[in-house]
């Protein structure tokens, strides 16, 4: 059933969180994200871009987005026929980098697909291999080891499966230590999102007495070789966020042995049909994957959840209820952990949630629409 884009409606929104959220890069305290809602014959697809405020995690930022949406990919893509979803990513190929941008419109358009089909999107993405999908949570560095503690305990006591702490150097190895001395047997990882270079060898091989599950990219966000030096004399295994792009550096990461894990974002990858490249390299290699997150809102959240469905997303992901972010959720209903630390999928067509029109359109603080 082919079908085109009439129109795409950008929106930026403004969200803050309930509390800020630290990593080694910094704070953020609020969100401003672009979603992105396609439009054909009056139905409506959504898609989140899950860049940050800043260019921090990669180079890209609302902003960036904006412009890589307006000038670049909706022009791209708006009336030309579309047979399936997996031909939208084609149409921005030719686009460098802003893989999130791109990746924003990219899934709003498997979720229109599915809406046409009127089926859920965890079917159309071809996932659906379990009903609920296993959820854990990513803790900002906190004021005091303390306060980590007290957060951990709650989150645990909500039922959350693995508890995933910021790392930074000066915040490692010392409030790893209490973090375990309290909860021996938790399932902990920690991430440092590249604070570390080949140089902090010592200081990352002493986290292996914690058999944490894994540490998240200790090096450069762009680095792939360096860490498979560091993967050589550390016996934690390495799981890589920031520098895997594609599903080419994935196969590249494999192949130096640069990690054991990887941590697949739909945005970073550019999408569903990319996060689905990365998902069976990493099958094919017997690497499992989890779902990371990017603060996201309800929307790129329950797309998460549909990707997370998907056969090798085997471990506890960072994709966790909406009140640990929101005190109200731009949907209808929020996104909500069972007390087993899982989320579950529904059969509704689509991403499987309704927005709350009012309430969006009240955080909305700039709109445009390209045709
Ligand atoms: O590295 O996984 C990361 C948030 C913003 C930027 C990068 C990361 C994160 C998280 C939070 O860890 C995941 C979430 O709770 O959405
Ligand atoms: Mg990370």
């Amino acid at each position: 059933m082919s079908f085109q884009i009439d129109e795409i409606r950008l929106r930026q929104v403004a969200m803050p969180l309930v509390k800020f959220f630290e990593t080694s890069f910094g704070r953020t305290y609020s969100r401003d994200m672009v979603l992105v809602e396609v439009v054909s014959n009056g139905v409506s697809g959504w898609g989140e871009v899950t860049a940050g405020e800043n260019p921090f995690y990669n180079e890209e930022w609302t902003e960036s987005a904006w412009q890589i949406v307006k000038h670049y990919v909706g022009p791209q893509l708006l009336n030309k026929p579309i047979e399936s979803a997996e031909d939208v990513a084609a149409y921005a190929k030719h686009i460098r980098g802003h893989r999130m941008a791109r990746g924003g419109v990219e899934v709003a358009v498997w979720d229109l697909d599915a809406k046409l089909q009127g089926i859920p999107l965890w079917q159309r993405i071809g996932g659906g291999a379990r009903p609920e999908i296993p959820s854990g949570v990513s803790l900002g560095i906190q004021d005091s080891v303390d306060d980590l503690l007290k957060v951990i305990e709650k989150e645990l006591a909500d039922g959350y499966q693995r508890i995933k702490m910021k790392i930074k150097p000066g915040r490692d190895v010392e409030d790893i230590r209490e973090v375990r001395r309290h909860f021996p047997g938790i399932k902990l990882m920690a991430d440092a999102n590249s604070a570390y270079t080949l140089a902090d060898v010592d200081r990352l091989r002493a986290l292996d007495e914690f058999y944490l599950m894994m540490i998240e990219q200790p090096l450069a966000h762009d680095d792939i070789i360096d860490h498979a030096v560091l993967q050589a004399q550390l016996q934690t295994p390495i799981c890589l966020d920031e520098c895997i792009r594609s599903a080419h550096h994935a196969e590249q990461a494999i192949r130096l042995q640069a990690g054991q894990i990887i941590n697949i974002k739909l945005g970073r990858v550019g999408g569903f049909l990319e996060a689905k490249k990365v998902h069976d390299v990493c099958q094919a290699a017997n690497i499992p994957v989890w779902c990371g997150g990017m603060l996201e809102s309800g929307i790129g959240r329950a797309h998460n959840v549909a990707l997370a469905t998907l056969p090798n997303f085997t471990l506890p992901g960072d994709v966790s209820g909406s009140k640990r972010y929101w005190k109200r959720e731009l949907l209808t209903e929020e996104i909500v952990a069972t007390p087993n630390g899982t989320i579950k999928t529904n059969d509704r067509p689509g991403f499987g949630y309704d927005i709350d029109m009012p309430f969006l359109d009240s955080i909305t603080v700039r709109q445009e629409t390209i045709r």
